[in-house]
């Protein structure tokens, strides 16, 4: 009897400590999305002039992609997430809490670290600063082909887990976009009770 009251005692307890675990544990700060480069829409300066971007059946013109963040500020609770919908040839880097742009040292290492695939051809530089580094993005060039096996899929997603409070500096490691587009933003997680 004393055995079989303890072992009630054993699962009520277990029970209630499986029940509480999800709450202390489970962390849901929301989400924020950021359009992470993006095609353009006609009109396009000629001659000829272009009216739309045609992307059919298979084609990125590097030529006709914007590269911004959009937002380029978003907020977020710890716990939260951020969506990178990539749009285009890009690659996302997260700095940890309080990274100005200007600290990232555009020119390590020498010769620099490029892109890895094929494509493109020669490859493209890009930023490898470690510094502070807290997230770095997939390269590029070695998504998976498409279909036709003639190009590769740039437009993809990246989902980041932010845990803890701060303000976070987001590039673009494609060398040309971040020095000469300003392709960077900030990521603000506040503390679960703000
Ligand atoms: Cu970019």
């Amino acid at each position: 009897m004393r055995h079989s009251t303890r072992l009630i005692m054993c699962l009520g307890a277990l029970l209630c400590l499986g029940l509480a675990a999800p709450m202390t544990t489970a962390m849901d700060g929301g989400n924020a999305t950021i359009s992470f480069g993006q095609w353009q829409t006609g009109p396009a300066p000629g001659p000829p002039p272009v009216l739309e971007l045609n992307r059919f059946p298979n084609l990125s013109p590097r030529e006709r992609n914007n590269h911004q963040l959009i937002p380029n500020e978003v907020t977020i609770k710890a716990g939260g997430a951020v969506n990178f919908l990539i749009g285009g040839f890009h690659q996302p880097i997260v700095y940890d809490d309080g990274t100005q742009p200007e600290e990232i040292n555009v020119n390590t290492p020498t010769p620099p670290t490029t892109t890895s695939g094929p494509n493109p051809s020669p490859p493209a530089a890009l930023i490898d600063d470690p510094t502070n580094r807290i997230y770095r993005g997939l390269d590029p060039s070695l998504q998976p082909l498409d279909l036709s096996g003639a190009s590769f899929g740039q437009d993809r997603l990246e989902v980041v887990w932010f845990s803890k409070p701060g303000t976070y500096l987001v590039i673009c490691g494609i060398r040309g976009h971040f020095v000469n587009d300003g392709m960077f933003g900030f990521v603000t997680v506040l503390s679960r009770d703000e």
